[in-house]
């Protein structure tokens, strides 16, 4: 199996890049902010107290997405493989992440960083705020915290990669195909 880290800040190009990286290898999509979203949309009671602290830039509880990932992996079990978009974001995911493949015999062939400067990430999430009505793209100061969760509790998850030598770092600034060849580059290296 291919299954992909797709690591970065907010803004970074994760969600953006995932899309490009499903068709080429056709592997399945599991991003915890579109999962999150998707249960706000309906109502349910995971999603209202998700939407309260994605709204304020905050994580969530790891026991929450955790949860949501492992069952998608059961719901998935013929696939090719999984990208990980905005998942692990703490030490704690990517240890359990390990653990769940572990028990399916599988395991993360590699993390991809997408690495841009805290200036342009605001630039771009403040432009897609504009139209794309998430209240955590609508203020400079949440995204700043968003960006300061990250420092915070997601940067470190990079270390653990890099212990394992699965990390790859990549510049996340520059058009969206030059960026995609570069990914490929270190995927088709896998
Ligand atoms: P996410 O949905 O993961 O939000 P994100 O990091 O902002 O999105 P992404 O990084 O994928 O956006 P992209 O760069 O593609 O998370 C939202 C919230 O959910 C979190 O704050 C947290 O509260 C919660 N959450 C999610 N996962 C969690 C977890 N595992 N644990 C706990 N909490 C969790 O795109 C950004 C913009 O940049 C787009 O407009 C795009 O068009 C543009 N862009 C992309 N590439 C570009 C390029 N090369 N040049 C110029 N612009 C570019």
């Amino acid at each position: 199996m291919l299954n992909l880290v797709l690591f970065g800040p907010p803004g970074a190009g994760k969600g953006t890049q995932s899309q490009n990286l499903i068709e080429k290898y056709g592997l399945i999509h599991l991003s915890t902010g579109d999962l999150l979203r998707g249960e706000i949309t309906q109502g349910t009671t995971l999603g209202l107290e998700a939407k309260k602290l994605m709204d304020e830039g905050l994580l969530v509880p790891d026991a929450v997405v955790i949860g949501m990932i492992s069952n998608k992996l059961d719901a998935n079990k013929e696939a090719k493989g999984f990208i990980f978009d905005g998942f692990p974001r703490t030490v704690a995911q990517a240890e359990a992440l390990d653990s769940l493949l572990e028990s399916k015999s599988s395991a993360i062939s590699g993390m991809i960083a997408l690495q841009v400067n805290d200036e342009e990430l605001e630039q771009r999430l403040l432009l897609r705020g504009k139209d794309s009505g998430r209240p955590d793209d609508a203020n400079p100061e949440i995204i700043r915290k968003r960006i300061k969760e990250y420092n915070d509790k997601t940067a470190p998850v990079a270390g653990y990669y890099l212990e394992q030598n699965k990390f790859t770092a990549i510049n996340g600034i520059g058009s969206i195909p030059e960026i995609f060849e570069s990914i490929t580059k270190v995927v088709d290296s896998y």
